[in-house]
């Protein structure tokens, strides 16, 4: 017998399926030799990769059933295997829309990391929706700062969605952009360790248990990544893989000239630089410094890029 399922959790060679939308996870292994035709990384299956599978008999523990092949992927994240090899790792596949949690502060924001997981989202092809968490705390007390955040990213063109998973503001507003019944999508959560990605989760699905305690997380990571990703039902619809933190979220190469095409607010500019490829920095007649002085462009997002500009290296997030 055969059948399509997609894949909720990876740990190590065995798998967990299920036949999205519905949730009936049973175990997987995989058959024989499957690789995906251009791709380096070191595994060939990822949670939210949908695959082939074969089973003899209902699948149990004992029976598991046998991945036979893998779709084409709509998109996908990597990242870097270990510090000594050169290979990649597929962390998570065919998502609809990646949530990237932060807070103003407790943990205090770091601007340019935000917009390097940003950058990663365009890159991989992944919509990206900031969430603002903790409003409860600095609404009141830093509306400046909150002021400036929406400045920014708003130019971007960015969707913010403010939350409190203490009070549950914008609880509702989140779960609409993840999606409800039919529509819910496969969501990657990613965001700083503190910023309230469990407790966000919490507050959506009050059945749901995502794992708490990032200091075990953190020390867990280098060894068994894979079985971190793991993708969680929400009971109104929508699946979310929670993902340990800022690292190991994704890798990318670029060249200096193609940087700024993964700016949105860049990207729309840049048709009137007179010079194709434009750096944007001491080109003549440049449209992207010229909307940076007038205000469409933020300075902090144009920094960002300069910064990036800057390191001859791939970009880790
Ligand atoms: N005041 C406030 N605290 C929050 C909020 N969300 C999470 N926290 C707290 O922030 C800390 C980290 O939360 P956690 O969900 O573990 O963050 P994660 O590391 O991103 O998964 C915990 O002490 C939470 O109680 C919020 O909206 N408001
Ligand atoms: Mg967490
Ligand atoms: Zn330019």
């Amino acid at each position: 017998m055969i059948g399509q399922a997609t894949v909720v959790k990876n740990a190590g060679s065995h798998f967990l399926l299920s036949r999205l939308p519905e949730w009936a996870p049973f175990p997987a292994v995989l058959k024989g030799k499957i690789r995906l035709s251009g791709s380096e990384a070191t595994n060939p299956v990822a949670v939210g990769d949908v695959v082939t599978y074969e089973y003899p008999e209902e699948p149990s523990l004992t029976h598991p059933a046998s991945i036979v092949e893998v779709a084409e992927r709509k998109n996908y994240v990597i990242r870097k295997s270990t510090n000594l090899s050169r290979q990649s790792h597929v962390i998570a596949a065919n998502l609809d829309r990646a949530f990237i949690v932060v807070t103003l502060y407790f943990p205090e924001i770091k601007l340019q990391f935000l917009d390097r997981i940003l950058l990663t989202c365009e890159v991989y092809g992944i919509s990206a929706t900031i969430v603002l968490n903790k409003v409860d705390i600095f609404r009141k007390e830093f509306p400046e700062e909150l002021a400036d955040f929406h400045r920014i990213y708003e130019s971007a063109g960015y969707p913010i969605v403010e939350t409190s998973a203490l009070t549950g503001e914008g609880i509702e507003s989140l779960r609409e952009a993840i999606g409800t019944g039919d529509n819910g999508g496969i969501c990657l959560f990613t965001g700083e360790s503190g910023v309230g990605k469990s407790s966000i989760i919490k507050a959506l699905d009050p059945n749901l248990d995502p794992k708490i305690g990032d200091i075990s997380i953190a020390h867990l990571q280098g060894k068994h990544t894979t079985s971190l990703y793991e993708m969680y039902p929400l009971s109104t619809g929508g699946f979310i893989i929670d993902s340990p933190g800022l690292r190991g979220f994704g890798l990318v190469d670029l060249k200096k000239d193609e940087i700024g095409l993964y700016f949105p607010e860049m990207l729309r500019e840049m048709k009137g630089c007179r010079f194709t490829p434009c750096t944007h920095t001491h080109e003549p007649d440049c449209a992207v410094k010229q909307a940076v002085e007038e205000g469409r462009i933020s300075p902090e997002r144009y920094n960002s890029y300069l910064g990036m500009l800057e390191e001859d290296k791939k970009f880790r997030v």
